[in-house]
């Protein structure tokens, strides 16, 4: 049985920060039944899809905080998508702000999931590797706030069954750790999702803007290769409440090729076919970890 689809990453263009989640999810309505409509039998979303990206303001109304993360998932409002999706048999991926009450306790994490052909939950991932800084810092031309509005994720970097492989899920910052990408590859995944967004502007190293789209695809690509897994990577992109972020957005095959991607900054697919067993031309070869890992020499890696 061949484990061949096609895939969609499914760019969004800037969300207004007064922009409704309504019209956030009428616009990945539209380019899940695009996808649909060329093929496309999973689509990925960006991070944080259904507002606009709040931690570039200190917000210090905690109800004003609260109103754009999400409670439940699915909601009244995120139904419509899983809705459209489960009548044409597509899944994805959706990038979202979560508040959970666990042990009594109200946490907020950076969340995604992975929704099934049938509308189910099959995935769920707590971003770990969270940028940024926890208090104002009035120096920046704008704040980059994750430490302050989400907690570290506590669900590690899990693999799920799916699509007749075994898929993965990071978010944004996380592709940028190579450590991301390995425990992923170690337990087994095929593909691994993945939303974003990446302001041009890097306030502590200016130099550096104009290598963002260079990292970004430099992270993705020696992800994908050095543990032979196909990685989507999506961007809200655009200049986003006065912020540029950029583009980019991409498919990458275990070998590390870029062959699909984006050329612009609003509402755009990016698709491709998927083979899961290529793979395997990497994973029994060069990086057959069973044959060429070193683990024990590997050990400076989880020092504290
Ligand atoms: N954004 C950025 C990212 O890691 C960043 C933060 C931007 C880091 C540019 C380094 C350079 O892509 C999020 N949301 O993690």
């Amino acid at each position: 049985m061949t484990r061949k689809f096609i895939a969609a990453a499914a760019q969004l263009g800037p969300i207004a920060r007064d922009e409704p989640r309504a019209s956030a999810v009428a616009r990945m309505q539209k380019l899940l039944i695009e996808a649909h409509r060329r093929g496309a039998e999973l689509v990925v979303f960006p991070e944080l899809a259904l507002t606009t990206f709040f931690p570039r303001w200190l917000i210090e109304d905690e109800a004003e905080l609260d109103s754009f993360y999400e409670t439940e998932m699915p909601n009244a409002e995120v139904q419509p998508l899983f809705d459209t999706a489960r009548e044409l048999g597509v899944g994805f991926y959706l990038g979202y702000a979560e508040i959970a009450y666990e042990n009594g306790q109200k946490r907020r994490f950076n969340t995604s999931i992975m929704v099934d052909k049938s509308g189910q939950i099959i995935g769920k991932y707590r971003k770990i590797h969270l940028p940024g800084h926890p208090e104002y810092e009035d120096w920046r031309p704008f704040q980059h706030l994750e430490k302050r509005y989400f907690e570290h994720g506590n669900l590690g970097f899990g693999v799920f069954d799916g699509f007749g492989g075994k898929l993965g899920m990071c978010l944004c910052n996380d592709r940028r750790w190579p450590e991301t990408f390995r425990v992923l590859g170690l337990r087994g995944a095929e593909l691994v999702m993945l939303g974003y967004n990446t302001p041009v502007h890097y306030p502590l190293a200016p130099e550096h803007d104009h290598l963002q789209d260079f990292h970004n695809h430099l992270s993705m690509q020696a992800g994908a290769y050095a543990n032979g897994c196909w990685v989507i990577g999506t961007a809200k992109a655009g200049r986003e409440e006065g912020c540029d972020l950029i583009g980019g957005t991409c498919i990458i095959a275990p070998t590390g090729e870029i062959i699909a991607k984006t050329q612009g900054f609003g509402d755009e697919l990016a698709m491709a076919e998927i083979d899961l067993d290529r793979c395997r031309e990497l994973r029994e070869n060069v990086f057959n970890f069973a044959l060429h890992r070193e683990p024990d020499d590997y050990r400076d890696i989880c020092a504290g």
